[in-house]
């Protein structure tokens, strides 16, 4: 595996849900095969689990890890071409690439949309500059448009969790005082759509997903019904991503205030089948969910966290048996 963006990169998903399943057993067994091979994590945004989990499955797989927070500490970074550099940023993307390709082995990527050139972040500018310029195998620690170990991970714990066969799944926008990327939901609907689930999305008018995701999701305008007869409830906020309505692309389209009715509370989830709860973190409490549903015992949020040492333990594994 030469890149990790999307659930295809991962070959069959059966396969990798029981590659999963073993390496959680135990997380050790392949622990020489990174043995003087290093993993450089860049980050141009915050974090804390991606980090954290990260860090972890590579160690457990015996590599080296190094950390590269760009805006902090390093030089700014130039990521456009063809500019005329008399800015703040002291160094171009472009030279600073394949200077961190030559110290490790595998690259991790964090590089959220910008949100104001849908173009620029659906192209995945910035991960592909690296996949090109990097001559290592590159994977995305959520990029402009994905965040595939989030959705790994969450597919695990789902796997894990099911009280039958083919759950239903509620992927529901929720509301937030800030613009979000896209990522998060993107992944999400990708491989919900690849694994065998029923799965559902709903979100007011406006915020539809990019169809390249969502091709063949049943959208639902109506939260209620969407909830109805749910095994799992998947909460997160999304801005505009400009499929209907391109000149809004990135924005929140109406006042949080006026949209409180989407935060997922007790009373919504009494319209489902007694469903699980799931976030992939950080969270704001009372906008997205209220303190009884996180706390409660259908929420997952801390169990589908841990997956993502899981998750990334796997894709990190397979991308050094392709070195
Ligand atoms: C980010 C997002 O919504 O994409 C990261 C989520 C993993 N969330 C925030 O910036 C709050
Ligand atoms: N879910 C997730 O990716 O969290 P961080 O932004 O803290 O890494």
């Amino acid at each position: 595996m030469k890149s990790f963006l999307n659930v295809e990169d991962l070959g069959p998903l059966a396969q990798a849900l029981e590659e999963a399943r073993q390496l959680k057993q135990d997380r050790f067994r392949f622990d020489q095969l990174g043995r003087n091979k290093t993993l450089l994590m860049v980050f141009f945004n915050n974090s804390l689990r991606t980090r954290l989990s990260t860090q972890k499955a590579a160690m457990n797989l015996g590599m080296n890890v190094i950390v590269l927070d760009v805006n902090a500490g390093a030089w700014k970074l130039e990521t456009e071409r063809g500019v005329i550099m008399d800015g703040d940023k002291s160094e171009h993307l472009l030279e600073a690439i394949p200077v961190m390709g030559s110290y490790c082995d595998l690259i991790g990527i964090r590089s959220f949309a910008g949100l104001t050139d849908r173009d620029y972040d659906y192209a995945e500018t910035v991960f592909q500059q690296f996949v090109r310029y990097s001559g290592r195998p590159v994977f995305a620690m959520e990029t402009a448009t994905v965040h595939p170990l989030q959705a790994f991970a969450d597919l695990i714990t789902i796997e894990e969790h099911k009280e039958n066969q083919r759950p239903k799944v509620v992927l529901t926008w929720a509301p937030h005082p800030r613009s979000l990327p896209q990522a998060v939901p993107n992944s999400f609907a990708q491989w919900m759509m690849a694994a065998d689930v029923d799965f559902v999305i709903t979100h007011p008018e406006g915020y539809e997903l990019d169809p390249a995701f969502t091709r063949g999701a049943r959208i639902e305008y109506d939260q209620r019904k969407a909830f109805e007869g749910a095994d799992f409830v998947y909460a997160k906020n999304w801005s505009c991503p400009g499929v209907t309505r391109p000149d809004d692309y990135g924005k929140i389209l109406h006042d949080y205030h006026t949209m409180m009715h989407w935060t997922v509370d007790a009373e919504h989830m009494s319209w489902t089948r007694d469903a699980h709860f799931m976030h992939c973190l950080p969270v704001r409490r009372g906008m997205i969910v209220t303190d009884d549903v996180i706390e409660g015992p259908r929420s997952l949020v801390i169990p589908e966290a841990a997956n993502r040492e899981i998750s990334a333990t796997v894709v990190i594994k397979r991308m050094l048996e392709s070195l």
